[in-house]
């Protein structure tokens, strides 16, 4: 059964994993969002893509939760040296996956080309493919500190500033083709447990109109009341978007006719069935590992 998932650095990225512990090699395609990518000192960094990658390379780190597990900041600490801001922390392992990507992309990779030897010369059997090869950015409005980018928002301003709008610049970028082929080709296109607001609405922004419905699930990124990690819940209010699993399954339903609900929210399972959207319940929360594998068996044994 071939598989895409539509993934951000967190929820999405733990589902690909646990899919890749589950399905064949070559079943499975991982479309990330790249609306994160912020180019520092010359170096393109892809935190979704990159996230993805670590994950899938059994190397990520899982304290910090983004960057390689052991990472050192050493280089970082001798840029702070020589008078550089260091807010966005570039680790030492981490810095060689930017540095050769950027030297790729320079003698005319595009970057799904660059993702993809990435992903071989880390040995992951899963496709990893960027969005588009062309910029998309997302821009945060904040009500104290204006337009900030999405690194600024996250990383130096701690997620603290409220939100009042989002922009993604380049929403009209072309897709990739290899996402467009793997979009093609797939049985089934997953879209993430990841923050619909800035890891999937870029993704959407860009492929949602190739997505068929019939075809297309998304998991839902909140459960109980919370969001697996990072300030999902903070952002979609900040919207005034509708963050219960009702109102995402009503957002989602444009490009998703099912939803995977948690079954610690069994109770909302009815009123997104009434709005037309088909209801699978699931324990969502991939607790390590096995969990990942055990939510990506049970989600693939609904799927047929
Ligand atoms: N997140 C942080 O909270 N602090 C950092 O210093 C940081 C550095 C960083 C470096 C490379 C990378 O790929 C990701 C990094 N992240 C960091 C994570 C990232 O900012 C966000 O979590 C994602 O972009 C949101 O999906």
């Amino acid at each position: 059964m071939k598989v895409v998932v539509l993934a951000g650095g967190t929820g999405g990225a733990m589902l690909a994993e646990g899919l890749a512990a589950v399905l064949p090699p070559g079943d499975l395609t991982v479309i990330a969002n790249t609306g994160d990518d912020v180019v520092l000192w010359g170096l393109h960094v892809s935190p979704d893509i990159d996230a993805v990658l670590y994950r899938l390379a059994g190397i990520f780190n899982e304290t910090s939760h983004w960057g390689i597990a052991e990472e050192t900041f050493a280089s970082l600490g001798m840029l702070r040296r020589l008078g550089e801001e260091t807010w966005f922390g570039l680790g030492d392992r981490d810095l060689a996956t930017h540095v050769l990507r950027s030297e790729w992309m320079r003698s005319g990779m595009t970057l799904t080309e660059a993702t993809a030897e990435l992903g071989r010369r880390l040995r992951v059997a899963t496709a990893v493919i960027p969005m588009s090869d062309e910029p998309v950015r997302t821009f945060i409005d904040t009500a104290s500190r204006g337009r900030l980018s999405l690194q600024e928002y996250f990383v130096r301003e701690r997620t603290e500033p409220e939100v009042t709008g989002v922009t993604i610049e380049g929403a009209g970028a072309q897709p990739s083709p290899a996402a467009l082929a793997a979009l093609e080709s797939a049985d089934w296109v997953l879209i993430g447990p990841s923050n619909p607001v800035v890891s999937i609405d870029p993704i959407l922004a860009v492929l949602g109109d190739r997505l068929r419905p019939p075809r297309t699930v998304a998991v839902t990124p909140v459960v109980a009341g919370a969001a697996l990690k990072g300030p999902t819940m903070k952002m979609l209010r900040g919207l005034g978007r509708d963050a219960s699993p009702v109102g995402l399954a009503e957002y989602y339903a444009r490009w998703a006719a099912v939803f995977i609900l948690d079954s610690r929210d069994s109770e909302q399972a009815s009123a997104i069935e009434s709005a037309g959207t088909r209801v699978h319940l699931l324990d969502t929360v991939m607790a390590g590992s096995e969990g990942r594998a055990r939510f990506a068996g049970e989600l693939l044994g609904i799927l047929g």
